[in-house]
């Protein structure tokens, strides 16, 4: 049997995976053997006594740099072991990800994703083992472990038998490049505000049409920009 979509993580903290990757969809997926978790200490790959993984910046300045030495020796090590790419970074620096990026990661073998901490990661390891710099959004955490997970749980959520395939397919071709419509359930009248008339009418063509025009009009007021594509 070949190998499972495998997410391979270097990281400080290989405590913290699966983490919230454990529970749910994902957490059953990886019990069922859809996908593979391999977290990777990178103090593993240090040489010295105290398993030293950062130094002080070239330059100066405050804070720490990792060292791309001990980095390259865990993704050559990893790598020599089968660990399939693409090689991510995970910075506030790196190109936006998106679900067109996401989906293609879902459809290969699986994704290496390298975890900084302190001020972040030697250049030149970046460069000479061809990570791609991505971001999941402009803001700045403590490290990139939760950024990983992120990028994990929307792949894993993609592959074939996790997330139901209606469900999937729903998502493609009727919201496709839109935001949401948004969601009822019960009770039908809730301190007091009731549910939208069209969707208790049972009338399926004007709620699909209903949902088409709610899905628009979000869109256009919140994220104008997907809405800016000839077509
Ligand atoms: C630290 C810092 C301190 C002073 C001025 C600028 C600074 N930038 C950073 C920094 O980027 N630290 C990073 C922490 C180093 C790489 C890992 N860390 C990280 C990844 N924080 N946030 C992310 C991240 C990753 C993906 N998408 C969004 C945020």
């Amino acid at each position: 049997m070949s190998a499972p979509w495998t997410a391979t993580v270097l990281t400080i903290f290989p405590e913290m995976f699966p983490g919230p990757l454990g529970f749910s969809l994902a957490g059953k997926a990886l019990a069922n053997g859809v996908w593979k978790l391999d977290a990777v200490d990178l103090r593993d790959y240090a040489t010295d006594r105290h398993r030293t993984v950062d130094d002080a910046p070239f330059g100066g300045g405050a804070g720490m740099v990792m060292r791309p030495d001990v980095i390259a020796r865990a993704v050559d090590d990893r790598t020599a072991r089968g660990a399939p790419g693409p090689r991510v970074y995970l910075t506030p620096r790196g190109e936006r990800l998106t679900q067109a990026r996401v989906r293609e990661w879902a459809e290969g073998a699986g994704v290496l994703l390298l975890c900084g901490r302190y001020e972040g990661v030697d250049q030149r390891v970046i460069e000479a083992r061809d990570f791609l710099e991505v971001s999941i959004g402009d803001f700045v955490l403590s490290g990139g472990e939760l950024a990983a997970m992120a990028v994990i749980d929307a792949c894993v959520r993609l592959l074939p038998g996790v997330v139901g395939d209606a469900a999937s397919l729903e998502e493609e071709s009727f919201s496709g490049g839109l935001l949401e419509y948004p969601h009822y359930t019960r009770p039908q009248v809730w301190e007091g505000r009731p549910v939208p008339e069209v969707l208790l009418s049972g009338h399926h063509a004007e709620i699909r049409a209903w949902r088409r025009r709610q899905a628009l009009e979000i869109t256009r007021r919140r994220r104008p920009d997907l809405l800016n594509t000839v077509s």
